[in-house]
């Protein structure tokens, strides 16, 4: 007979043993409060320790990153892939460049990883990687030669059946083409080792959208199942990257009204709504001239820019994080609240705090969280992994259609293990139980 497991205990244990990591803390600390009730409950879970094994990566690599900028100077960056677990399928995961990263947040990324590729019913394991490259300011060339020098040493320990990087915070098309272009001259190989992909060499319709579009069609079964509708709705959204502008675009053609997006310089607010025309605007200043999104206001000066604040503050029917860990904290939720925010979904990774996370639980507010929210972009690398075994293009309707029913998917796997809480489906409490049973019970198989 085994010992139940603590919360306190267990999360000491995994403080002291993976000192310095607040971020993989913090992520541990979400799925371990859920979870450990759980397993107490079923003793194979136990017995087999698979919480203390999901906590431990497979495999850390990290590694030296030296490149050359524009004035010839030799410049040194840390580069990193986590590859969590692989009882389901090859790691897969995102790459991330930006200055802030390191191994306790790409731990923590590649933790939650492992639960969302298992909730997107497709066979993929979890991994994260990345670079505390700073990408802001980078001419195109120095850009190319990272990737390249990056590539150098990430080449060692993925292919397509092993481990599959995507894009990140930081990487986007371009750089998974400069990746991918090196990866193929070192390996001499063409194959599906990297999504995101061009569409002209292996990449998916729909994978540039899937995070954005499956983010509102899980928000529209949300709804669905109160009984209410998107049409008409004002939406507040972080971000101006690839998961925000995906995301408005949706919002926009299902007949929601978009007023916010923002950067880490702050945030813009148009109180007529972001249209399909404006929005045209905001892709050309952040995907063609890699500005500041401020820059909104010089072709639509009614709006306003507020300098160094997140969006949190202004009325709104539902709000999308999709920028960057932890950009939604107690006193956020508590105004999007008190404005009468009915909604809140999770388009970036771990946005909300412990402590809005609970608030928005307490307080009667739909919360979908990451894991389950923003699984549409991975599910749709899944799709272009498939495509690429099968050495086949599927049409732009087919993967929409087959990133809907994922997305409908994991929304009823969150309500038949989730049960209700303030009669709200509990999407916390489901998605963490089902990206874990499945995960679980094949690391169970497949012994130690
Ligand atoms: P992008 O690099 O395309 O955009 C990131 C956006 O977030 C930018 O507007 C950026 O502003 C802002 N941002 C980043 N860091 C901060 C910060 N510290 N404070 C405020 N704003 C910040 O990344 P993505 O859109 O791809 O990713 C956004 C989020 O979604 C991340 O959490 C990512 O992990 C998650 N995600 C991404 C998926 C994908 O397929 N791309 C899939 C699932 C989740 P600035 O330019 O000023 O830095
Ligand atoms: O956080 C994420 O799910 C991603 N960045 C997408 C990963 C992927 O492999 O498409």
């Amino acid at each position: 007979m085994s010992t139940k497991l603590n919360l306190q205990d267990f999360i000491e244990k995994v403080k002291r043993e993976n000192p310095n990591e607040p971020q993989f803390h913090q992520a541990v600390h979400e799925v371990a409060e859920i979870l450990i009730p759980y397993i107490n409950e079923h003793p194979q879970y136990l017995e087999n320790k698979v919480l203390e094994r999901l906590v431990e990566p497979e495999r850390v690599i990290q590694f030296k990153v030296t490149w050359e900028d524009d004035n010839g100077e030799i410049q040194i960056n840390k580069g990193y892939r986590i590859q969590m677990n692989s009882c389901i399928g090859p790691y897969k995961g995102g790459l991330r460049f930006h200055p802030s990263v390191n191994l306790g947040i790409l731990k923590f990324l590649a933790f939650e990883q492992v639960f969302k590729n298992s909730l997107t019913t497709l066979p993929m394991g979890g991994g994260k990687g990345g670079s505390n490259f700073d990408p802001k300011g980078k001419s195109d060339r120095e850009i190319m030669r990272f990737c390249k020098a990056f590539m150098e040493e990430l080449y060692k320990h993925i292919d397509e059946n092993t481990d599959v990087p995507a894009g990140d915070i930081g990487v986007g098309g371009r750089e998974i083409g400069y990746l991918f272009g090196h990866y193929k001259k070192l390996r001499s190989k063409f194959t599906g080792v990297l999504t995101g992909k061009g569409l002209g060499f292996g990449g998916s319709l729909i994978r540039p959208e899937a995070t954005g579009y499956g983010l509102l069609y899980f928000v529209e079964c949300m709804l669905k199942e109160k009984n209410e509708s998107i049409v008409g709705k004002t939406v507040s959204i972080s971000g101006s990257g690839n998961v925000s502008l995906y995301a408005a675009e949706k919002c926009i053609e299902l007949g929601a009204k978009v007023l916010t997006l923002s950067d880490s310089s702050g945030y813009i607010y148009d109180p007529e709504g972001i249209d399909a025309e404006k929005l045209k605007t905001v892709f050309k200043i952040k995907l063609e001239d890699y500005a500041r999104i401020s820059e909104y206001i010089q072709y639509y000066p009614h709006a306003t820019f507020v300098a160094g604040k997140r969006p949190w503050e202004v009325k709104c029917d539902i709000a999308l994080p999709n920028a960057c860990e932890n950009e939604l904290d107690l006193s956020d939720a508590q105004k999007l609240h008190a404005n009468g925010c009915i909604l809140v979904a999770e388009g970036a990774n771990m946005p909300s705090t412990p402590e809005a996370v609970h608030f928005f639980l307490d307080n009667g507010i739909l919360y979908g969280l990451g894991k389950a929210a923003n699984a549409g972009g991975v599910a749709t690398s899944g799709l272009e992994m498939s495509q690429n075994s099968l050495r086949l293009n599927w049409t732009r309707e087919e993967v929409d259609q087959r990133l809907k029913r994922i997305m409908q998917d994991i929304h009823e796997q969150c309500k038949q293990y989730g049960g209700s809480i303030h009669n709200n489906i509990n999407y916390y409490k489901g998605a963490n139980i089902a990206g874990f049973v499945k995960v679980a019970d094949a690391l169970i198989a497949q012994g130690f």
